[in-house]
């Protein structure tokens, strides 16, 4: 096999001083990546003017990156613009909050062509190309027209929903049959990949099985689709969790915090459900007053996209809430909510996930979310915490010995919320059993390997089929 190219939007360079940073797709993909010789390229993170802008490369290991700056210009048509404001909300079947305003392609299908650009400067045939996630469903389009018959995958992070919501998008004719120059298209469930089969079906003619194969449009081969749930390195962060309970850190918010801990660890998003979560806490607080003062929730959400006017408008909303509950149902002595923007390193968040009697993961819509993942990982086997899983997170495919709830009903989670406060020790173990031999068997490692040997198949449509029947997403889909 020759190298592996990763192209994703951002790519952060590996930095020891900073720690990792927030970000899904920079936590799955660092491991799977250790032990090839591959290419990761993308955006810089950094804004120049349209004459400032470099692309550069720096080589640490076995990995080479390759960064372009973006232009004010392409910050706000592209990022800013149509990735964010149109296909994020519009893929999370948020229609209500895409702003149709954004509906011009042209910046956001410009800077993927500069990302063809230089990827054709040093592409070798041979070379596997795994592009990841919403900001660039034109690329392989972009490379074929430039003559590359290398294989190419896409991988969508986030949900996708059924053609009745897709069709809303603008230009949504002219973007999702690009996907069709991919050799093979992952997503996270059985329903987002039945969800796009759909598509094919209604709005381009092809019929596909789900998940199975489809007939590329440019007549290079044929298109697969499969199911591939992205996973974590579940022993590691285990072992980082029973490491951190020695960490002074982990010893002073223990010190500071009166009973049980409650914890919620997002990016300020409105998909990650923060209104609904802090509604249903004070149902909690007001239907369970024998709580009060016993328990702590611990929210850390560091922020995300604050230029957006939604982004920044449910930061006031979550503030307020937050502080709501807390002159509502508090006292000098005990806070019920602790909110906080502040980002944590991974090993302090590793501790307190296993400090946590319960694992609150809510959102109104998640491709997977690794945070659910995250916590079960943590817990010590023997007197483990609980895990309240939204049914609409790709992750509740796999982890349905949770306890399943629907985010939208503030009853529903508050209720759950009593219940794992007080469910008995042997039923938290056997949960907890169920979870973890899950998140083993589907890790951060297989989930690559998994993939890419999907990709790199040369007989055809079987193999995808395979991987996607063997995954576990596959065998629990609802
Ligand atoms: C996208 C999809 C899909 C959070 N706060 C801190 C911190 N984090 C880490 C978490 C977790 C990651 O960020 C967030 O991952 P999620 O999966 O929850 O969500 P997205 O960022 O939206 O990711 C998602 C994912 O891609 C992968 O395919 O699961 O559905 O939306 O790892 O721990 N990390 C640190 N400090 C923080 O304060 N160090």
């Amino acid at each position: 096999m020759g190298r592996i190219f990763i192209i994703s939007n951002r790519v952060a360079i590996p930095d020891p001083k900073r720690g990792v940073q927030a970000g899904g797709l920079e936590v799955a993909l660092r491991n799977t990546l250790t032990n090839h010789s591959s290419v990761w390229l993308g955006w810089s993170g950094e804004i120049k003017a349209q004459d400032a802008c470099q692309t550069r490369t720096i080589t640490r290991g076995t990995m080479t990156y390759i960064v372009s700056d973006l232009s004010e210009e392409d910050y706000k048509e592209y990022y800013s613009g149509f990735a964010n404001q149109v296909l994020w909300p519009i893929l999370h079947y948020r229609l209500d909050l895409a702003e149709f305003t954004r509906r011009d392609l042209s910046g956001y299908l410009r800077v993927n062509e500069h990302f063809a650009d230089e990827i054709t400067k040093v592409l070798e045939p041979g070379d596997i190309v795994w592009v990841h996630d919403y900001h660039l469903i034109p690329l392989a389009r972009a490379l074929r027209a430039r003559g590359h018959h290398n294989r190419i995958g896409f991988f969508l992070h986030i949900p996708i929903p059924p053609p009745e919501i897709l069709t809303a998008m603008p230009n949504h004719d002219r973007l999702l049959p690009a996907l069709c120059d991919y050799d093979l298209v992952g997503f996270q469930t059985q329903g987002d990949c039945a969800n796009f089969a759909r598509y094919l079906a209604s709005e381009i003619g092809i019929p596909a099985r789900i998940p199975g194969a489809a007939r590329s449009t440019t007549g290079i081969g044929k298109m697969r689709i499969g199911v591939f749930p992205v996973g974590i390195e579940t022993e590691e962060f285990a072992r980082m969790a029973t490491r951190a309970q020695e960490s002074n850190f982990l010893k002073r918010v223990l010190k500071s915090v009166p009973g049980e801990i409650v914890i919620g660890v997002d990016r300020l998003d409105y998909s990650k459900g923060l209104a609904q979560r802090l509604d249903a806490y004070q149902y909690f607080l007001a239907t369970n007053p024998e709580w009060r003062g016993k328990v702590t929730y611990l929210q850390i959400t560091p922020k995300s996209r604050s230029n957006i006017p939604e982004y920044a408008e449910m930061q006031t909303q979550i503030d307020t809430k937050a502080g709501h509950i807390n002159s509502s149902f508090g006292d000098v002595s005990w806070s019920p909510v602790r909110y906080t923007n502040q980002p944590y390193s991974r090993n302090a968040l590793a501790g307190l996930y296993r400090a946590a009697r319960v694992g609150l993961v809510t959102p109104l819509r998640d491709g997977m979310n690794l945070v659910a993942k995250e916590y079960v990982a943590a817990q010590d086997p023997d007197n483990p915490g609980v895990l309240i899983l939204s049914r609409f997170a790709g992750a509740a495919a796999e982890l349905d010995a949770a306890l399943i709830v629907n985010p939208y009903d503030p009853e529903s989670v508050g209720s759950a919320i009593a219940r794992a406060l007080a469910l008995p020790r042997e039923e938290r173990v056997a949960r907890q059993r169920a979870l973890f031999a899950i998140l083993l068997g589907n890790d951060i490692n297989s989930w690559g390997q998994r993939f890419l040997k999907a990709l790199t198949r040369k007989t055809g449509e079987s193999e995808a089929r395979n991987a996607a029947l063997k995954s576990p997403a596959a065998t629990r889909a609802h």
